[in-house]
């Protein structure tokens, strides 16, 4: 350990503490912009200063010794605070209250603490490029600070390396390379780099406004879907604490609004299990194909497309819950409800930024229309909440419509890391055995460790090795010891982002200062959990309309019905 003060404060701190850790732990609040724990240390964005001596210097990257003596609050440290702020504002787009990081943004955070009443400078504007040719992402760079938070999620955390810094000095900016739109780059969609922003530079492409124009056309029917992770983080964007379920007032509000039906992707996700569960089986049983990757992540396929693409074969065939939900809607819900396909519109909400990019591929589309026409992300459903002026948190909670509204806790549990793995093994076994089991929860595929493993005997002997992944830097190390014949496995779940679905790009902004304190992963995944015990049904195969759904529609999984349907092939 070493020993320095701070403000006069002795502290003791273990060697290799920062400054700004040192003191945070002491209660003291030094601003940051670029800082992000764990994932950015650079030190650009110098809002950090402290006096150490005479010095005036960074406190993010600057490393406790013994015998320091730190100063954070003298006038020196607030002025040259300031001034590094409103230089940062002075080369920013100020247009606050239409920006859609009003309320979340840091920057603002920042000046509003340092007291910024005014910006002395009149810098030169740089670059103020607005970049849509991303079907997930757009990029407002008039807002662009160059923290570098976005850059590091990308390259070191994804490991896609889709953005990075360019030129120098004024010219510097933050882009793909040859500052090319950012949908002609390897961008996978996934949207970290939108939750690693401060401001509003990185954002989702907003669909709110082709939603509203369909509710209020009234030959349209206007259907919407939850998916599981949206339930336990709607709720933040109302002022409820981090892990607070909200099932049932995210449904009367969506009722609110004027859906025609309020579906839960949670029925989806059972659908998924029979179709995969019983691909997984078929492949096991034949030796062919393995090992099985999951598809339900859209970043994922996306990155076994750019960078994998001679494993294409090992991903499922399955569609995604919400894409399978979206095709049953259109065809099975069509026909019993006698309604051209053609008028119905299916809206997601869901905790992602790639599900926009999914459910544009015409892959996943029948007879010409698309499964899903509009992604929602968990913000963009908060904000039509607000628009319309719904008091969500006193909201009464009501129950999703039928025949989409039943599903088992193994459909919940898709939202965080290693529950599509859990939820396949808990059919699987079962329908192998050919009778019920007593085992329910898979502990081995929980938690947030990056890698995690588990091995299954099959009643009659077949093994099912299976490993659990999240976040693409892990992906990308997994992929590497299968190709070097290091592991062996017959099933692996890949989710791209950290955490699985629950910390998806579109989830509710969590400020970098509180990703400190709080293990948003952890709580999320809780509120989760919690979900899938208080369930009655636990396993998809006893969900009693999946069971209904293949005796008057679909025949048997795996069925010729199904495949047109349910299952598609991603050629890149
Ligand atoms: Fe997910 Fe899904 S679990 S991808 O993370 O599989 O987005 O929540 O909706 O489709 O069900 C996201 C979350 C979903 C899908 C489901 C899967
Ligand atoms: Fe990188 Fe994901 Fe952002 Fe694309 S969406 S630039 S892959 S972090
Ligand atoms: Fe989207 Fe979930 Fe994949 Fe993240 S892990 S890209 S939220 S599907």
């Amino acid at each position: 350990t070493v020993k320095l003060k701070i403000d006069n404060i002795e502290t003791e701190v273990p060697k290799g503490t920062t400054v700004l850790q040192a003191a945070r732990e002491l209660g003291i609040r030094i601003p940051t912009l670029c800082h992000l724990q764990d994932i950015n240390h650079s030190s650009s964005c110098r809002v950090c200063l402290v006096e150490a001596g005479p010095r005036l210097i960074a406190s993010c990257t600057l490393a406790a010794e013994d015998g320091m003596q730190i100063k954070t609050n003298t006038e020196r440290v607030r002025k040259a605070r300031k001034t590094t702020i409103e230089l940062i504002l002075s080369d920013h787009n100020r247009e606050c209250t239409s920006c859609l990081r009003s309320r979340t943004c840091e920057l603002q955070d920042v000046a509003y603490q340092a007291g910024v009443r005014e910006v002395r400078y009149a810098g030169e504007k740089s670059n103020g490029w607005f970049d849509i040719s991303s079907p997930s992402i757009a990029r407002d760079m008039s807002k662009c600070l160059l923290c570098g938070r976005c850059v590091a999620m990308c390259s070191n955390v994804q490991t896609v390396g889709a953005i990075g810094f360019m030129n120098r000095g004024f010219d510097t900016m933050i882009g793909p390379a040859l500052d090319k739109p950012i949908g002609e780059s390897v961008c996978v969609n996934c949207g970290q780099c939108i939750m690693a922003c401060p401001v509003g530079a990185l954002q989702e492409r907003e669909h709110i406004q082709d939603v509203w124009k369909a509710l209020a056309d009234p030959h349209k029917y206007v259907v919407v879907q939850t998916a599981p992770a949206v339930r336990v983080a709607l709720g933040e964007e109302f002022g409820m604490p981090m892990g607070t379920r909200v099932t049932g007032k995210m449904v009367a509000a969506l009722r609110r609004l004027g859906f025609d039906k309020v579906f839960d992707t949670d029925f989806g996700a059972d659908l998924t299990i029979m179709e995969e569960g019983t691909e997984l089986l078929h492949r096991v049983e034949t030796g062919k194909g393995l090992p099985l990757m999951t598809s339900c992540c859209p970043g994922w396929v996306k990155f076994v497309e750019h960078f994998y693409p001679d494993m294409l074969d090992n991903l499922s065939s399955c569609k995604s819950p919400h894409e399978m939900e979206g095709a049953m809607i259109k065809s099975y819900f069509a026909e019993m409800m006698d309604i051209d396909p053609e008028r119905i519109v299916v809206v997601s909400i869901m905790p992602c930024t790639a599900k926009k990019y999914e459910g544009e591929r015409t892959e996943l589309s029948n007879e010409g229309m698309q499964d899903v026409d509009y992604v929602l992300t968990t913000r963009e459903i908060a904000q039509m909440i607000k628009e319309a002026g719904i008091d969500f948190a006193n909201m009464r909670g009501e129950t999703f419509d039928n025949p989409f509204g039943e599903s088992s806790g193994a459909g919940v549990i898709f939202g965080t890391t290693g529950g599509v793995a859990e939820a396949a093994l808990r059919t699987v076994f079962e329908l192998v055995a050919g009778h019920e089991l007593e085992t329910v929860e898979y502990n081995a595929v929980r938690g947030m460790e990056g890698i995690k493993e588990t091995v299954v005997e099959l009643p009659g002997g077949k093994i099912i090795r299976t490993a659990v992944v999240h976040g693409l830097g892990n992906a990308r190390k997994l992929m590497s010891m299968i190709q070097k014949g290091i592991r062996k496995y017959e099933f692996i779940e890949v989710m791209a982002c950290e955490g699985g679905c629950i910390c998806g790009g579109g989830q509710p902004m969590v400020d970098a200062k509180v990703r400190e304190k709080v293990n948003v992963k952890a709580e999320r995944a809780r509120a989760i959990y919690a979900e899938d015990e208080a369930a009655t049904i636990r396993k998809s195969h006893k969900n009693p309309y999946i069971q209904k759904i293949y005796q008057e529609f679909l025949d048997k999984p795996n069925s010729h019905k199904s495949h047109i349907y349910l299952h598609t092939h991603y050629l890149v």
